[in-house]
């Protein structure tokens, strides 16, 4: 192949992230003009690999701080473990966890991104000043996630999910990972829409680790460009990417023994897959270190900037 071939190929790929989709996708108080990158706060005792860290509410802020400090766009405040085998926690618990970081993170001025399945801890977490709702459930948990959505107007990151985490991997059985995962979520994205969602609302996530196994989110992971177009929609959606320490880059990383490498130690192999995934359109990646993966952005967006429109 030629290398005017090369980049002809190269620029074939539809983009999530190309400049005439990002304006139709910027979102105030975001940047437009590269992938972001989220930091993840999980103020829980058992996510799975920070959990019980950040549990402390004077901690988890001081962390978020430090998140954004070092470059991340948003901090994302979780207060429900989703870890393979997780139970629901009350209501109740995940308000007290989560309210005072969300409220004082903002307060400093970070974008803060509530991550919840639940409509009442998403109103009064944008009440107490979040900006974005994160839903791993895309809106199937609770029947009230719509209209709340509809309502405040915010960014809303709609992930594909087949259930809670008690039973993550029953459901991972697919005939076509990516058909089934795009499937799935165009009919989320059209029942949040008939709810009152509108459609520049909306971010898309392929839910790595959830309901899939490492075959599946390797598979999902190369056709990003297929989960951020939703059938009928002319528009890409934006697309974010939370690969970091998720099971399936510690069982790559494994050693001679098989030993699966542990969350923390897979944090390179986090920045490796940022770059790839910025170079193939991604808008956001949620991870739990933030330096390497700002500079992963960079590299993946100078590099997608050289084979999109051949110039930076
Ligand atoms: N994964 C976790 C939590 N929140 N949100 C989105 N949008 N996508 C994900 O894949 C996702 C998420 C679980 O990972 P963690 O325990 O490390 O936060």
């Amino acid at each position: 192949m030629s290398a005017d071939n090369a980049g002809n190929e190269a620029a074939a790929v539809p983009a999530a992230t190309d400049p005439a989709a990002r304006a139709a996708r910027a979102f105030p108080g975001l940047p437009a003009d590269r992938c972001l990158v989220m930091g993840v706060v999980n103020v829980t005792p058992d996510s799975f690999s920070d959990g019980g860290t950040w549990l402390d509410p004077d901690k988890a802020i001081a962390h978020g701080l430090e998140l954004a400090s070092q470059g991340a766009d948003i901090v994302d405040v979780g207060g429900e473990s989703t870890r393979p085998g997780a139970g629901r926690i009350p209501l109740e618990d995940e308000l007290r966890r989560v309210l005072p970081v969300v409220g004082a993170l903002a307060r400093a001025g970070t974008y803060v991104s509530i991550d919840t399945m639940r409509a009442e801890v998403a109103a009064r977490a944008l009440a107490a000043g979040a900006r974005m709702v994160n839903d791993v459930s895309g809106g199937l948990a609770d029947a009230g996630m719509a209209a709340l959505i509809a309502d405040a107007g915010v960014p809303y990151v709609v992930m594909h999910w087949r259930g809670h985490s008690a039973d993550m991997y029953g459901p991972a059985v697919y005939a076509d990972v990516v058909g089934e995962v795009c499937a799935e979520l165009s009919a989320r994205v059209a029942a949040l829409m008939a709810g009152g969602v509108r459609p520049d609302q909306i971010i898309v996530d392929p839910g790595l680790g959830f309901a899939k196994l490492a075959e599946h989110n390797w598979k999902l992971l190369a056709a990003l460009d297929r989960i951020a177009r939703v059938p009928g929609l002319a528009e890409p959606f934006p697309v974010l990417v939370a690969a970091s320490r998720k099971g399936f880059l510690g069982k790559l990383l494994a050693g001679p023994d098989g030993q699966v490498r542990s969350f923390a130690a897979s944090d390179d192999a986090t920045v490796a897959v940022t770059a790839l995934v910025v170079a193939a359109g991604a808008w956001c990646v949620r991870v739990h270190t933030v330096p390497g993966n700002v500079d992963a952005v960079k590299v993946g967006t100078r590099w997608r900037a050289e084979h999109v429109t051949g110039a930076p």
